[in-house]
């Protein structure tokens, strides 16, 4: 036998191991062990695909429309589908008898590794099979799968099929059914390297996959002639397929340049061959790691979830993304809504970027600030100024949200969330805004991001109304977070958030107008803004109504909150998250006091330095008993939030049901695709949570406290664009502001920190040690709110 696939693995503390076959459990799977780059993504199908399977590959930000109810992610042809059989036998699950099935996700090198011991029915023969697959991080126009095959009782001659699968669909959600968004637009195979170009059905955009298969047996390597071949096998001799696959679409090379440019592309990697290709490969995917691993001393368990989490964040996006995509709420691997943007990108996955991948958070940002437009389009639609970004976004950025949607009980519904759903509009620039304090981007901002907060703080000013009864502006007939409660007034959430927006837009205006004046002279007149506008929203801001009970203190999620019904939370689940209540009707739930995610914490989550300690203490104890987390978004916000107020043991429940998300299948449809939220959110979790990191007036701030279990966490964060080592132990907080340029005026090679509440300034490359303390549990902000 040659030497087994299994050697390219890295440690075992970095695999994702899969130990059986389970049919039942094969989408979940799928979803589990996708592959990408950035460009695209693949999901974890076994290369036979067996009965049922759901291939999916994704090209970041290539959406169609045909045939859909709205928009949606297209899924494209299949590449790595490869099919061996003898004696007319498949080999396959659970085709053929699979006594020992093992797969294997190599998160460090970002590999798929799957080794399979068959039994035929004819003959009882048994066969050793392994296969390793990847999808380049060094040139992500390159695919390759590798599969070694052993007869272990006799000789056999395998009938050997490779395609690029076109028979793959998009399934279809909720009222439209499965539907193929490409035709095939050319075809050739000549001398067995396999042309395929399909065109996308609406954007008409060309697809196009080169590939070639080799074989050696007997250490000799064959190039294949045809896609379809015979190779004969001696006892004990392993027989090594390899098959290239290049890819590119039509929006990366112009249409008459792709052909020959994905047939060069398959030469040149098939000339470099299956080691060097992988060797690149998985060098990329260190490097990558070098910037954004975690790592965590004292829980395996938890570190393998942690890793798992943001190799997903690393596949998902990356410098190899085209410009103008954003990631979808469900990554680049399942259909799960439709492959849209949400502000689960903005608010719990682009801090991730913004300190271990500045460059890609500021393409996610651009995404927005290239929407803007369709932004503007909408606000006036429906009447307001400035911009309004959608609900749902994908190619163009009009809003795609659809009307119908399963609720958790499988009935159809109609949702609002498009009419009324418009904290986004906030959040957007809540996340241009935190890009910009963490990397002092000054072209960002002169380039679309003022304009962008400017234009976000105007639709503000014109959706608040003034409210009589209580003298103060509001947002009135809003959904916020908790989508148990549409048409609300004065939601806490969503008020604070477009106050915050009011007052940033002006602070951002005035401190770019002293240091870049004409630019932003230039800003001003594009955009026709006027003193007296600015003057208006410091009133509305100054006068924002934010609902709390003045007895207790809580603040209330919204007008008229502490007059639904209480219920009693119902048990745990498995997962440790409350069930469906039965004492009340999915459809009444709005009448009751349960809360889908909490917005008051959620407010907390994002602009910590509003809160003192005790007021997140107060309403978390208050909400947590209220809050039934029927959100993927919810429990990472719950983590950050008890981590905070010192209740570490709860925090670090929330930790796991965050990080373990997909990984334990928690609100059962991880089959549509991973929970892009709960990635980032459970980042945030360890570095916001647990390592305390925030900021206070512009200032980076830690007052770590870990869980009992944790010896130490260590990590990098980008800040102002050099990286920040952070080393927090039982004992002492480590820091070093690594690696910045010694031309720098020497003002810019000191950072200014706070830790444990207390002002330092860090010297750059030098390593700072500070003895623990108890966080300072009084407060978390300097300018509490509440
Ligand atoms: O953005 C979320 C929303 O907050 C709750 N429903 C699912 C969306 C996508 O994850």
């Amino acid at each position: 036998m040659s030497p087994s696939l299994h050697e390219h693995l890295s440690h075992p503390e970095w695999q994702i191991l899969d130990r059986d076959w389970d049919a039942s459990n094969q989408h979940n799977a799928e979803t589990l062990f996708t592959l990408g780059n950035g460009y695209l993504g693949s999901r974890g199908i076994l290369e036979e695909s067996p009965v049922g399977s759901q291939p999916g590959t994704f090209f970041a930000g290539l959406f169609d429309d045909t045939g859909a109810q709205v928009t949606e992610m297209i899924n494209a042809p299949n590449p790595i589908s490869f099919i061996l059989a003898v004696g007319g036998e498949k080999l396959g699950v659970p085709a053929m008898d699979a006594l020992q099935f093992r797969r294997i996700l190599d998160m460090h090198h970002g590999l798929l590794y799957r080794e399979t011991l068959y039994r035929t029915a004819v003959g009882k023969s048994r066969i050793h099979y392994e296969s390793l697959r990847f999808f380049s991080m060094a040139n992500p126009h390159v695919a390759v799968l590798r599969i070694a095959v052993t007869p272990l009782d006799q000789s056999m001659t395998f009938s050997i099929r490779s395609a690029v699968d076109t028979s793959v669909t998009n399934r279809g959600l909720v009222t439209e059914g499965a539907k193929r968004h490409f035709h095939i637009h050319t075809f050739s195979n000549v001398n067995g390297t396999s042309y395929l170009c399909t065109k996308t059905l609406e954007q008409e955009v060309l697809i196009a996959y080169a590939s070639m298969v080799t074989a050696k047996v007997n250490s000799r390597t064959v190039r294949q002639q045809r896609r379809k071949f015979d190779i004969t096998v001696e006892k004990g001799q392993t027989a090594v397929l390899t098959k290239f696959i290049s890819i590119y679409t039509s929006r990366d090379v112009s249409t008459r340049a792709i052909r020959s440019k994905t047939l060069k592309t398959l030469q040149r990697a098939a000339a470099a061959g299956f080691d060097k290709l992988v060797t690149r490969h998985a060098r990329r995917f260190q490097e990558r790691w070098r910037d954004c691993d975690v790592r965590l001393e004292g829980d395996p368990a938890l570190q393998r979830a942690l890793r798992f989490n943001i190799y997903h964040l690393l596949i998902a996006a990356s410098a190899h993304s085209p410009a103008g995509y954003s990631i979808g709420a469900r990554c680049l691997s399942g259909e799960g809504y439709r492959g849209h943007v949400f502000w689960d990108t903005d608010v719990f996955i682009l801090p991730f970027y913004v300190h271990t991948m500045p460059d890609v958070a500021r393409k996610l940002l651009m995404y927005r600030i290239e929407r803007l437009d369709a932004a503007r389009d909408k606000a006036r639609a429906h009447g307001f100024q400035g911009a309004m970004f959608p609900w749902e976004s994908a190619g163009t950025g009009e809003d795609v949200t659809p009307t119908w949607h399963k609720d958790f009980d499988g009935k159809v519904i109609e949702i609002h969330t498009m009419q009324q759903e418009h904290h986004i509009t906030a959040d957007v620039a809540c996340a241009a805004w935190h890009y910009f304090v963490a990397t002092g981007d000054v072209p960002f901002m002169l380039e679309g991001g003022l304009e962008l907060t400017l234009e976000a703080a105007r639709f503000w000013a014109s959706r608040v109304t003034y409210d009589r009864k209580y003298r103060r502006y509001g947002v009135e007939n809003v959904i916020g977070p908790d989508e148990f409660h549409e048409n609300v007034d004065h939601n806490l959430y969503t008020n604070a958030m477009a106050q915050w927006t009011l007052r940033t837009a002006r602070a951002l205006y005035e401190q770019l107008r002293r240091s870049h004046p004409a630019t932003v002279r230039t800003i001003a007149k594009t955009l026709k803004l006027r003193r007296t506008e600015l003057e208006r929203f410091r009133e509305i801001e100054e006068r924002m109504y934010l609902p709390q009970d003045k007895r207790t203190r809580v603040l209330e999620q919204f007008a008229g909150y502490f007059k639904k019904k209480k219920l009693p939370l119902p048990d745990l689940d498995d997962s440790g998250l409350p069930r469906f209540p039965t004492s009340v009707p999915l459809s009444k739930v709005h009448s009751t006091q349960f809360i889908k995610q909490a917005d008051v914490i959620m407010l907390g989550f994002l602009l910590p330095e509003r809160f003192t300690r005790e007021t997140l203490k107060r309403n978390f104890v208050y909400y947590e008993k209220r809050t039934l987390h029927k959100s993927s978004l919810s429990a990472s916000v719950h983590g950050w939030a008890a981590a905070r107020i010192g209740l570490r043991d709860l925090a670090y429940r929330y930790l796991r049901i965050a990080a373990e998300t997909d990984l334990k299948n928690v609100y059962g449809n991880t089959a549509d695709g991973m929970h892009a939220a709960a990635l980032g959110g459970t980042w945030q979790v360890v570095v916001k949570g647990f390592c305390g990191a925030h900021l206070e007036q512009g200032i980076l701030c830690f007052d770590p406290r870990l869980p009992r279990k944790w010896n130490s966490v260590e990590f990098r964060m980008m800040w102002k664009g050099n990286p920040l080592r952070v080393r927090v132990e039982r004992e002492a907080l480590i820091l070093e502001w690594q690696g910045t340029r010694t031309g720098r005026p020497k003002r810019d090679r000191v950072l200014p920190v706070q830790v444990y509440g207390n002002p330092h300034r860090l010297e750059a490359d030098r390593e700072y040690c500070f003895p623990s303390q108890r966080p300072n549990i009084r407060k978390i902000g300097t300018s509490g709110l509440f």
